[in-house]
């Protein structure tokens, strides 16, 4: 043969080869993840939020799964973020703790050996984008375009001011401090930018323009709203729509909320004016549950909320749609996590992994269309480090190590979604069980490698004089000073501070004893108080 034809022929196979991975690669779906910060498990329409309108985020759940059982990889935003961008437990790498805003560390934040999603689907042809809050790391190694993403509009640390004129620092890298963090210009890629909106409509519209721009190929986009995440602070345009609120903390994170519903429908809309719908994953689900008593969330049902072991820390509005693959207006009730997301999108995508960092999700597909009726995990696991928790959740039942050297417990949550009734004593085969899997899972783990927010001296402070306020509390119940409040002890100050406020209080005192008394045994310790104090 001659060169000519050697030619021919070599660029004739390669046609082939490429020609042939261009039709694949029209075939991949896009995937777009939208994660609120601090949402409540009852505070969309889906998991029946009664007043706050939720009608964009209600149809993902209509249009497709509601994951009664959605789990994110640990109760605050650092670390959850971690497990879901890279669909490993951060415990796995260090990542434990909620990440400071250190510019010049480049150590505090995502190891630099993990692989995200976007690294994850670069090769198979995907462009990825993150939308609003980053918080995986400030320094300049870890900026999205750093880790795998092509495209990013929003800010590194975790919360920010949401009115432009409260954004007066131009440069990330000079904020000093987690305060100054929240005062940051916006970063468009690495430019700064002054936004010009309320920040929760400027991560909506850039929302919109990215898929817009990336609608001829496959795509990621992480929409991550930073609402309703505090300051609270909303617009007239949304507090004007929920005047039935009286309490005002819960009428602005109404509002906060219902801007991010918004968003949602801006974007669902442009997917369907786009005829992308049916070729998109989109998935909805907080980073954590809600703070209560901070920013007026509500969890419902689930016991506790962000920081916690229990439910309400870690159990999320999670819903899953894709038209025409997935059933439209269905619950799963069998566990799910926010790991999942990673495993699913990567098998899709037939994406190349690396077998020495295993993933801890699967392809959840299957599992919600119904082809495999087994539970998609044995367990999910939680564990926090610094405050000596652990999580285990396998099948109905629970373990539950809920403060520092507190007692393993366990629940049956098919009944008790509450973690109201401690069954611990009644079957303890079944908390055996876990607390095996516990172990083994924790031999796995590896500890914090950096430092976190409660390592601050601000938060070390305000630790501090919230501790003396519940020891004095604690002191002025346990009249016979022997470490333990017992219920007559609880009635008699109950009854003493009522009095001394002018107020009745009879119909809750149970409902707080209840509350304080974790391990359900009718005494009081000084550490089960420690961890009611929020
Ligand atoms: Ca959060
Ligand atoms: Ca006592
Ligand atoms: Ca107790």
């Amino acid at each position: 043969m001659n060169c000519i034809w050697k030619t021919w022929f070599v660029l004739a196979f390669l046609f082939v080869i490429f020609g042939s991975e261009n039709v694949q690669a029209a075939k991949q779906p896009n995937l777009i993840v939208i994660m609120a910060d601090d949402l409540g498990y009852a505070d969309v329409g889906f998991n029946g939020c009664r007043d706050i309108p939720t009608p964009n985020i209600d149809r993902i759940a209509q249009g497709g799964v509601k994951c009664t059982s959605g789990y994110v990889a640990y109760s605050v935003c650092s670390p959850s973020r971690a497990g879901f961008i890279t669909g490993r437990y951060g415990h796995r790498f260090g990542y434990e703790r909620n990440a400071q805003y250190q510019t010049g560390d480049p150590n505090m934040g995502l190891a630099k050996e993990e692989r995200t999603i976007a690294d994850v689907l670069k090769p198979v042809g995907y462009t990825s984008g993150v939308i609003g809050k980053w918080h995986l790391g400030a320094h300049l190694s870890n900026h999205p375009l750093n880790r795998g993403f092509d495209f990013f509009y929003g800010h590194l640390g975790g919360g920010h001011q949401y009115m432009p004129e409260l954004l007066n620092i131009k440069d990330s890298y000079a904020a000093k401090d987690e305060a100054e963090s929240y005062r940051t210009w916006i970063l468009r890629n690495h430019e700064a930018v002054p936004p010009r909106k309320y920040l929760t409509e400027e991560f909506s519209e850039a929302a919109v323009e990215f898929v817009e721009a990336e609608k001829d190929s496959p795509f990621f986009l992480y929409l991550a709203y930073n609402a309703p995440h505090g300051p609270l602070q909303a617009t007239e345009k949304y507090l004007s729509r929920l005047l039935g609120i009286k309490d005002t903390k819960r009428k602005t994170y109404a509002a906060m909320v219902s801007a991010v519903d918004d968003g949602v429908g801006l974007l669902l809309d442009k997917l369907d004016e786009l005829k992308l719908t049916e070729n998109t994953i989109v998935i909805f689900l907080s980073d954590n549950g809600g703070p209560e008593s901070a920013n007026a969330s509500d969890n419902g049902k689930l016991r506790g909320g962000k920081g916690d072991a229990w439910e309400g820390g870690y159990r999320v509005p999670f819903a899953v749609q894709w038209k025409g693959k997935l059933p439209a207006g269905v619950d799963y009730d069998l566990p799910v996590s926010s790991l999942d997301i990673m495993a699913t999108i990567a098998d899709l995508s037939k994406a190349p992994l690396n077998p020495e960092r295993p993933l801890d999700g699967v392809n959840l597909i299957p599992y919600l269309t119904g082809q495999k009726s087994e539970a998609p995990h044995d367990a999910i696991y939680l564990r926090q480090f610094d405050q000596n928790k652990y999580a285990v959740r396998s099948g109905d039942y629970k373990m539950v190590i809920p403060f520092k050297n507190g007692k393993s417990l366990l629940y049956n949550l098919n009944v008790d979604i509450g973690e109201a009734d401690n069954i611990a004593d009644r079957h303890p085969e079944t908390l055996q069980r876990l607390e095996t899997m516990r172990v083994q899972w924790d031999s796995e783990l590896v500890e914090p490698r950096f430092l976190g927010l409660i390592h601050l001296d601000n938060w070390k402070l305000k630790f501090q004089k919230r501790r003396e306020a519940t020891d004095k509390w604690f002191a002025a119940m346990d009249k016979n000073e022997d470490g333990r409040v017992t219920e007559a002890e609880w009635l008699t100050w109950s009854k003493a501070d009522a009095a001394q406020n002018n107020e009745s209080n009879k119909n809750n005192e149970q409902q707080m004893l209840f509350s304080i008394d974790i391990d359900g045994n009718g005494v009081v310790t000084r550490e089960e108080l420690y961890v009611s104090v929020k």
